[in-house]
């Protein structure tokens, strides 16, 4: 009994419990739904030929069967891509698969592309081949360092801004004034394609990154207080200047999250919030799974390890309780008898 009483010790448990819930994070996958009406995927059949089409494009932008080329490796070039349906929902997750690729020599290559979920769409401009003062979230995929006071970070250059239409993107300081959050990733002329997953839930933004190929998200941003509303729209755009890349986009996936709100949040008008962030408040306020979803392809080995590991520690911590509750009761029959 007392080695039973030493295994169940406050930190041990602790720990499993710990490891429970970790587990449990990454089968999370299982809750969340792919919105087919919200993605872009091969062999993007129907896009911007039809009424009916989900998808409209603008500029440079060439669909081809199997990637969707915004900007070609060529001078001056602006092209998008725009959902046509607004995205009601309230809690989602953005997968974008995408390649950044051209002849240009390290650092004269640019200018790069910007995923969006913002109120209007097909709008042409100068951040990224779309608008400035727009309304919503821009993720900037920026590949050209134009602020050359600002050397303490490396390029291509990852980061997010929430707009509510009165705020300009500064190009030459690579919208450092205006952005959220973000992270350097060596995202160009890789071998493989590269992932964005853009989460929005419960006034968390969160932006992850897989670029090195192991199908493992790596945490970029991840901000608390942030508001957007629904009734949005997805997009992606991208331009060329001086110098040129290839931006392709191979896959938009929405996912819709499954997150309970309370009953006062579902009465909200989510449509009639205006998008904005409340810089007081710190993303840690929000403890709620930070490891993120892992991309929908089959369970890898380490992932299928803990898998197994979780049940293990299940059984051994059901079988602890279980000897101990029993032993209890052994005792007090004893003292009974
Ligand atoms: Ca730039």
């Amino acid at each position: 009994m007392g080695n039973f009483r030493a295994f169940l010790s406050a930190p041990l448990v602790f720990l499993i419990f710990q490891s429970y819930l970790v587990c449990c994070d990454i089968t999370d996958g299982n809750t969340e739904h792919l919105k087919r009406e919200h993605s872009l995927m091969k062999p993007y059949q129907g896009v911007g030929s039809s009424p009916s089409s989900q998808w409209d494009f603008w500029g440079s932008t060439l669909v081809t069967s199997s990637y969707v080329r915004l900007t070609p490796d060529e001078k001056s070039k602006q092209g998008s891509i725009w959902n046509t349906v607004p995205c009601y929902l309230k809690d989602w997750e953005m997968h974008v698969q995408f390649k950044v690729h051209g002849s240009g020599k390290k650092n004269l290559h640019g200018d790069g592309l910007a995923v969006w979920y913002t109120k209007d769409r097909l709008h042409p401009g100068p951040v990224f081949g779309n608008q400035d003062q727009f309304l919503g979230l821009a993720l900037f995929v920026d590949t050209f360092r134009n602020d050359l006071h600002g050397m303490d970070r490396s390029f291509p250059f990852i980061s997010a801004m929430v707009n509510n239409g009165s705020v300009n993107y500064d190009h030459g300081k690579d919208g450092r004034s205006s952005e959220l959050g973000g992270c350097s990733a060596e995202i160009r002329n890789r071998e493989h394609d590269t992932y964005l997953a853009i989460r929005y839930s419960k006034g968390r933004l969160t932006v992850m990154i897989d670029v090195e190929d192991k199908n493992e998200w790596k945490e970029c941003i991840d901000i608390g207080g942030v508001r957007l509303p629904t009734g949005y729209f997805f997009g992606a755009s991208a331009a060329t200047g001086d110098l040129s890349d290839n931006h392709d986009i191979i896959s938009m996936k929405l996912y819709q999250l499954m997150v309970e709100h309370t009953p006062e949040e579902e009465n909200l008008d989510w449509t009639k919030i205006e998008p904005s962030v409340s810089l007081l408040k710190s993303p840690k306020d929000n403890i709620d799974d930070p490891t993120g979803n892992f991309r929908g392809t089959p369970l890898t080995g380490w992932k299928v390890f803990l898998l197994l590991l979780c049940a293990l520690l299940g059984i051994v911590v059901c079988a602890v309780v279980g000897a101990v509750v029993f032993q209890k009761r052994q005792e007090r029959n004893k003292r009974f008898y």
